[in-house]
């Protein structure tokens, strides 16, 4: 059916139009979580790849329609009384139409099943090595040559070549930072690996995610990477070594107290826990800056201790909105002090169950995320959150209503807690408890 001559010149510009929206898309350096980047060679090689099957498939494309165009003008039907002419088999075409694809699909799976052991395989040992451990819904990150233990937010050297090793505490996960390389499922009972180098990319920050449905807050399991250069990495590695910031004791005193899982078994790596969170170091304030990792002269500057929060590129910056109606007196000043004794003397909220702050003999949790350097990072909760004092205090006292299905209890008095269907008794936190636990956490940078 012809349309309208308006509507026909609509149509008309609307092509080029979307062509050109289509291509400035493509071309835009800040779209946030595009694979099509060259900062790895891992989005080299997969970026190869693409272009090779993009390529080869136009050819086909452009070929077959080409056949197909050629076949029906040809061939057609030019006057009633004609019959098409009956053929039955033609031995040369099916050789070639058998042969041709063959061809072509060895010229696929040869670089693509390279591609697939190159990048899968275990990276040489001097790579720098980050175990990456899967939770609903946060990521555990551990270096294990330089004994730290950190949570959702990964930081790595310009130029190292990094291994990561990927395993799950619980469900499927999958560790996907698009911009610089790769996904890769975190699989119950197995480890994956998955490396790249950082090489042609500036100090910045990087979206991470988890890429494989793991439950209720899947959408909420975020992580950030930042790339540094190797003096920054290794500030912050030293700062990340260190014993708590604020309120930490001898180690003698933490190495006594068990660590285990929660039903007890040594399930993951967890129970490798009191060696990999530096407890057993010899002196708990002082930095271990002798690490036999660190690449040889590089000094480790004071100054850099972590990605500063107004560095974040727009598409880094955490979007989730609050929940409407959860409020939280913010003119109450918190003592860090009173914070500590509270979590640790009166047992307050339990954070002693789930919590490790090294230095701090009775925070030996496992289940959360290690909160030694929890100021230090620039979100909260999976990258959903920033990481600032209104945040924490809303996360304390309500954890379950800011992230649906969470772990971590319901704390603040008075508050619903979606998960038990209940309302928490007058005993528990009120703001000003919470305000001193804020103040402490902050203290931990
Ligand atoms: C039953 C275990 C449990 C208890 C008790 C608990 N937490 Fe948590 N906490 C968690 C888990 C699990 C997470 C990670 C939740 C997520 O992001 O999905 C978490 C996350 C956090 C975070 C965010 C850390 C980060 O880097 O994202 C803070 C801060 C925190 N908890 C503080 C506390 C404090 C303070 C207390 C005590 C008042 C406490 N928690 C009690 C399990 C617990
Ligand atoms: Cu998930």
């Amino acid at each position: 059916m012809p349309l309208p001559p308006r509507l026909r010149r609509h149509h008309a510009a609307a092509l080029p139009a979307l062509l050109a929206i289509f291509i400035a898309g493509c071309a835009n350096a800040d779209y946030p979580n595009s694979v099509f980047t060259r900062f790895t060679e891992f989005n080299r090689d997969i970026g190869y790849l693409f272009k090779l099957l993009i390529y080869l498939g136009t050819f086909v494309f452009i070929f077959v329609e080409g056949i197909l165009l050629y076949t029906i003008f040809k061939f057609r039907r030019k006057s009633d009384s004609e019959r098409p002419k009956h053929v039955h088999g033609n031995t040369t075409l099916e050789i070639l139409w058998t042969a041709i694809p063959a061809v072509i699909l060895a010229f696929i799976a040869v670089p693509t099943v390279r591609t697939i052991f190159k990048s899968q395989a275990v990276a040489s040992a001097d790579a720098l090595q980050v175990e990456v451990i899967g939770h609903q819904w946060w990521w555990e990150f551990r270096y294990p040559q330089y004994q730290i233990t950190t949570a959702n937010e990964i930081y790595l050297p310009v130029g190292r070549k990094v291994n990561f090793k990927l395993t799950t505490q619980d469900v499927l996960h999958s560790f996907s930072i698009p911009q610089l390389g790769g996904k890769r499922d975190l699989i119950t009972n197995h480890v994956n690996y998955l490396w790249f180098t950082p090489d042609s990319v500036g100090e910045g920050a990087w979206n991470g995610f988890c890429a494989e449905f793991c439950g209720t807050s899947h959408g909420n399991m975020h992580f950030r990477v930042f790339t540094v250069a190797p003096s920054n990495f290794e500030g912050w590695a030293a700062n990340q070594q260190k014993m708590a910031a604020f309120g930490a004791v001898a180690p003698a005193a933490a190495s006594v107290v068990p660590v285990s899982t929660p039903d007890g078994t040594a399930r993951g790596s967890a129970v490798a826990l009191p060696a990999a969170t530096g407890i057993a170091a010899a002196t708990p304030t002082v930095p271990v800056v002798t690490n036999p990792t660190h690449p040889a002269g590089t000094a480790v500057p004071a100054t850099f201790v972590s990605f500063p929060y107004d560095k974040l590129g727009v598409h880094n910056i955490p979007q989730t909105p609050l929940p409407e109606g959860l409020t939280f007196n913010e003119s109450l000043k918190g003592d860090p002090q009173r914070g500590l004794d509270f979590m640790t003397k009166q047992m307050g909220g339990g954070c002693v169950g789930c919590h490790m702050i090294n230095g701090n003999p009775v925070m030996r949790g496992v289940i959360g995320p290690n909160l030694t350097h929890v100021a230090s990072r620039t979100t909260l909760a999976g990258g959903i959150y920033p990481n600032d004092a209104k945040h924490l205090a809303l996360w304390v006292k309500n954890a379950r209503w800011m992230k649906p299905g969470v772990i971590m209890p319901t704390l603040g008095a008075g508050q619903y807690d979606p998960i038990t269907k209940t309302y928490i008794p007058k005993t528990g936190l009120n703001d000003q408890q919470i305000a001193d636990i804020v103040a402490y956490l902050q203290a931990l940078k």
